[in-house]
């Protein structure tokens, strides 16, 4: 099948994309695996809402009916956070889905495949898939697909829950720039971080643009991370968030979960264990970088246009 029978826009979406308006894709991981229903869709759609106010279209991306999806109708997006059995899609699962036509929700990995297929230069998330900790070898496409797809990823930097260290060293190794918006360390998605490093600070979204686009213009082909912090009044306590994550690990350890079910796994168990209170950070993240994505979109597009 050809590439373009292949993604289904939203009218607004190509439109938008078609007379050079910005636009931000959004995950739907996030929505059907991230959070608990129904809080999961109500975050979906004000995120959107947050693109909008921001000066850019919204592109929520998702696998349905062997094709992708390149924006989303609120019905969607209901039916995706809703529905049982929705499949988590990363990089290897793209071929089956599309071929069996199934539900699919879209990894950070997988949503930067479709924003690049489709033309759309940034995305917002919350967290990117890195490097577990231990030795179980679990290391996220989220990286792969950093290092070889150039779409830029607006995120909160990454969970504690995984080895923020090594998955630095790893985005170095790929090439990837990790670029601080408004701050000078990674941010540790729950919390704004104090001593892991970023490769530069960028403080506004023309200085992102900027920067990102040169990064492509250059001929570099891998992504670019722009890691905003939670905004500080909806920071955690950085306590109560470490035993829940220590809870959360020995719980999956005691119950032999691995693989692609370790990820939602340690996100449910930490939003029961503080309470909702993670629930509520993380919501608080995921906004503000839709946000930083939608004026980052805004400067790319005028930047394009020149
Ligand atoms: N960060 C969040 N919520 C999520 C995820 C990350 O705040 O739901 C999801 C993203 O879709 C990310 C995926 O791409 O987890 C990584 O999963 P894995 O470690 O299995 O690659
Ligand atoms: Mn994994």
């Amino acid at each position: 099948m050809d590439l373009k029978d292949l993604l289904l826009f939203a009218p607004e979406v190509s439109d938008a994309l078609s007379s050079g308006k910005p636009v931000v894709a959004l995950e739907s991981t996030i929505i059907s695996h991230g959070m608990p229903y129904p809080r999961n869709v109500s975050t979906a759609l004000e995120v959107e809402a947050v693109v909008r106010e921001n000066g850019a279209i919204p592109a929520t991306t998702a696998l349905m009916d062997g094709q992708f999806c390149v924006g989303l109708s609120s019905d969607q997006i209901e039916k995706l956070g809703s529905s049982d059995g929705v499949k988590k899609v990363s990089l290897r699962d793209i071929g089956v889905a599309l071929s069996k036509e199934t539900l699919g929700a879209t990894t950070v990995a997988t949503t930067m495949f479709i924003a690049e297929k489709a033309g759309i230069q940034i995305f917002a998330t919350g967290g990117l898939g890195g490097v577990h900790r231990g030795d179980s070898g679990d290391v996220s496409a989220d990286l792969t697909a950093l290092g070889t797809i150039p779409v830029t990823v607006v995120s909160a930097g990454v969970k504690a829950i995984l080895d923020l260290p090594r998955t630095l060293e790893f985005l170095e190794t790929l090439g990837v720039p990790v670029l601080g918006y408004e701050t000078d360390v990674f941010p540790e998605f729950w919390i704004r971080g104090s001593n892991l490093p970023i490769s530069a600070r960028v403080d506004d979204p023309l200085a992102a643009a900027a920067a990102i686009s040169a990064h492509w213009s250059s001929g570099m082909k891998s992504g670019v991370v722009l890691a905003a912090p939670v905004p500080v009044e909806d920071e955690a306590d950085p306590e109560v968030i470490n035993a829940a994550i220590n809870e959360g690990l020995a719980a999956a350890a005691a119950q032999g979960v691995a693989g692609s079910g370790t990820t939602p796994f340690l996100l449910a168990h930490i939003v029961e264990s503080t309470g909702g209170a993670s629930l509520e950070t993380n919501i608080a993240l995921v906004k503000n970088n839709a946000a930083v994505a939608a004026k980052v979109a805004v400067e790319l597009a005028s930047l394009n246009k020149r």
